[in-house]
C-alpha cells in the first residue's frame, strides 16, 4: 500500500485529465453525476482503493451561471473532483477538432495530417485555463499527475505559473496513447510546441519501451535535447525522466463481480442459450484504431473459410459509442452497421445469425458475464496504447480458459504474445486462421496460455501502475536533478 508520508492528505496528489470520470447531467433543475467508462477511468479507478487524490477536469457540459457552477462544484466535491468550466465552443474545438481530429490520428500512426490554426489556438487556450486552475489549487510539494494527449502543453504552462506563485511541485504526465516513430510526428506543424510543453514535466510515462524510445528520439531530433543517458533527457538546464509504466486493471473487481448471484444467473442463461455454439466476444470503443472494420471483414472471411461452422459460432461485438460529434466516427458507425447487416445477410440461416453487433455500452455485470462465457476474445486494434479489454477477458477466464486472439499492434501484445494468438489485423487470412486455431486449441495449451496471461494480469494491476508512477514522481520532487 502506497503512503505519501506522514502528512498524507487529499491535497498532496492532484490528477488532471481532460474529462472528469463523472458525467454531469442536468435533470429537473439539479445536477446529477454518473461514472463514465473508458480506459483512463478503468486505470485510475483501480488506484482509488489505495491512494487518495483530487481529480481536476472538464465536467462535460457548459455551465454559465455562477450559482449553477457552485451547485456543480458541490455535487462533484463529494467525489473529490473539481470541475474546470469551459464554454462549449472552446471545448468542442479543443476536444473534437484538435485533440481527436488532429492529434489522435498522428499518435496512432495515421498519415495525412489535417491541420487548422483555429483548433490549435483553442487547444492552447484550454491548456491555459487548466494551468490557471491547477496552479491555484496546488500547494508547495503537491504532486501533479497529468493524463493524456489533450493536455500536452499543460506541464510547461503550469510550471511557469507555479514559479510565479513560488510553489515548487513535481509534474508528471502519462500518455495513454502510443507515441509514434519520428516520421509520423514530424508531419505535425506544431510538433515542437507540443513536445516542448511535455518536456516541462519531471516524469513522462508510456505504456511500452517502444513508445518511450520514440519520444526520446523525437526530443533529440526536434529540439536537440540531450539523450545519451537511457530514460533521461536534458533540456534547458532541466532533467526529465521517461519511463515505462505498465497500466492494468483491478482483477479483484472482476473476481468479486463473477461471484455475484445475479451474474452467475446471467452466465447460466447465456451458457444455455449458446449450448453447442462457440462464442467469440469483442468489446471496443467505436474507434477506427480498434480495427472494427477489419474485425468484421476478418470474421466474414472466417465464415467463408469454414462453412462447416455455420450456426456453430457467434461473434458478440459491443461497440461503445464514442466521439459522436467527429465526422470520421459518424462515418465509421455507418460503415460498421452496413457491414454487420451484409455479413448477417450472407451467413444467417433460419436457425440464427452469426454476428451480434451492439452499438451501445453494456452494464458492468453484463460485460463480466459476456467475458466469462466467451470461448475466445478477438481484438483487432490497428494501433492501441495498451488495450485493457485484453486484461479484462483474462481476468474472467479462470474456469473456461478461453483464448485471446490479439492484434500484434495493441500495446498489450508486447507483453501478452506468449499467452495469446497474435495476428496482423489487416491480413484477413491470418485473422481467420488465428480464430480457427483459437477455437480448436487443446486443453493443455489453453491452460498454459491462460496461466501465462493470468500471472501477468495479476502482477500488473492498475493500483501498482499508479503507485509506481506516484512513487517515482515523489522521488523526482525531492531530487529534481538526480539521474533517472
Ligand atoms: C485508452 C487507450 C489504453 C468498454 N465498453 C464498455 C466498458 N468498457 C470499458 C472496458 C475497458 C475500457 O472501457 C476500455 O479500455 P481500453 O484500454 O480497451 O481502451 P480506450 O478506451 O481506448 O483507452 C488504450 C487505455 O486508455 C488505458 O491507458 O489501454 O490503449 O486508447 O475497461 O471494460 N465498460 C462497461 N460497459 C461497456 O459497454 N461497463
Amino acid at each position: 500500500r502506497f503512503k505519501m508520508g506522514s502528512h498524507e492528505s487529499k491535497r498532496n496528489l492532484i490528477i488532471v485529465s481532460n474529462r472528469l470520470p463523472l458525467s454531469i447531467k442536468r435533470v429537473d433543475g439539479t445536477y446529477q453525476s454518473s461514472i463514465s467508462s473508458g480506459g483512463l477511468v478503468t486505470a485510475l479507478s483501480g488506484l482509488t482503493k489505495s491512494t487518495q487524490f483530487r481529480w481536476f477536469g472538464w465536467p462535460g457540459i457548459e455551465v454559465r451561471d455562477v450559482k449553477e457552477r457552485e451547485q456543480v462544484c458541490k455535487s462533484l466535491d463529494e467525489h473529490d473532483a473539481t470541475p474546470i468550466f469551459l464554454d462549449s465552443g472552446l471545448a468542442n474545438e479543443h476536444y473534437n477538432m484538435f485533440s481527436n481530429r488532429i492529434l489522435w490520428p498522428i499518435l496512432h500512426y495515421q498519415s495525412g495530417v489535417i491541420y487548422e490554426d483555429g483548433p490549435w489556438q483553442a487547444y492552447r487556450r484550454v491548456n491555459e485555463v487548466f494551468a490557471d486552475a491547477v496552479a491555484d489549487a496546488a500547494e508547495p510539494g503537491t504532486l501533479i499527475w497529468v493524463h493524456d494527449y489533450h493536455l500536452m502543453l499543460l506541464p510547461e504552462l503550469l510550471r511557469n505559473r507555479l514559479q510565479e506563485r513560488n510553489k515548487r511541485c513535481a509534474i508528471g504526465l502519462f500518455l495513454h496513447t502510443p507515441f509514434p516513430a519520428g516520421d509520423f510526428w514530424r508531419a505535425l506543424p506544431v510538433k515542437k510546441h507540443l513536445i516542448e510543453g511535455l518536456l516541462s514535466s519531471d516524469l513522462i510515462g508510456f505504456h511500452t519501451d517502444e513508445y518511450k524510445q520514440n519520444f526520446i528520439d523525437t526530443c533529440a531530433s526536434n529540439l536537440g535535447a540531450r539523450t545519451e543517458i537511457p530514460n533521461q533527457m536534458q533540456y534547458k538546464n532541466r532533467l526529465i525522466c521517461a519511463g515505462r509504466f505498465i497500466v492494468g486493471i483491478d482483477p479483484q473487481k472482476f473476481a468479486d463481480t463473477l461471484e455475484k448471484p445475479e451474474v452467475q444467473d446471467r452466465i447460466k442463461t447465456l451458457e444455455d442459450k449458446y449450448k453447442g455454439i462457440k462464442v467469440i466476444v469483442g468489446v471496443d470503443r467505436l474507434d477506427y484504431i480498434k480495427g472494427l472494420t477489419q474485425k468484421l471483414k476478418g470474421f466474414d472471411s472466417f465464415l467463408d473459410d469454414h462453412p462447416e461452422l455455420r450456426n456453430k459460432v457467434v461473434l458478440i461485438q459491443v461497440a461503445v459509442p464514442s466521439r459522436e460529434d467527429v465526422k470520421e466516427y459518424q462515418d465509421l458507425e455507418t460503415e460498421l452497421s452496413t457491414l454487420a447487416g451484409k455479413i448477417n445477410g450472407k451467413h444467417a440461416t433460419p436457425d440464427g445469425t452469426p454476428l451480434l453487433y451492439m452499438h451501445r455500452s453494456v452494464p458492468f455485470n453484463e460485460l463480466t458475464a459476456l467475458y466469462s462465457v466467451a470461448d475466445a476474445c478477438l481484438l483487432t486494434s490497428t494501433r492501441d496504447g495498451m488495450n485493457l479489454v485484453s486484461f479484462e477477458y483474462v481476468a474472467c477466464q479462470d474456469k473456461k480458459k478461453g483464448v485471446l486472439v490479439l492484434s500484434e499492434f495493441a500495446g498489450s501484445a508486447t507483453f501478452m504474445r506468449n499467452g495469446s494468438i497474435p495476428f496482423h489485423p489487416a491480413n484477413m487470412t491470418e485473422m481467420s486462421e488465428a480464430l480457427y486455431a483459437a477455437l480448436n486449441l487443446g486443453p493443455e495449451e489453453r491452460q498454459r496460455k491462460h496461466k501465462f496471461l493470468r500471472d501477468f494480469v495479476n502482477t500488473h494491476t492498475s493500483a501498482k501502475w499508479g503507485q509506481t508512477f506516484i512513487e517515482k514522481l515523489a522521488q523526482r520532487c525531492r531530487h529534481p536533478m538526480e539521474p533517472c
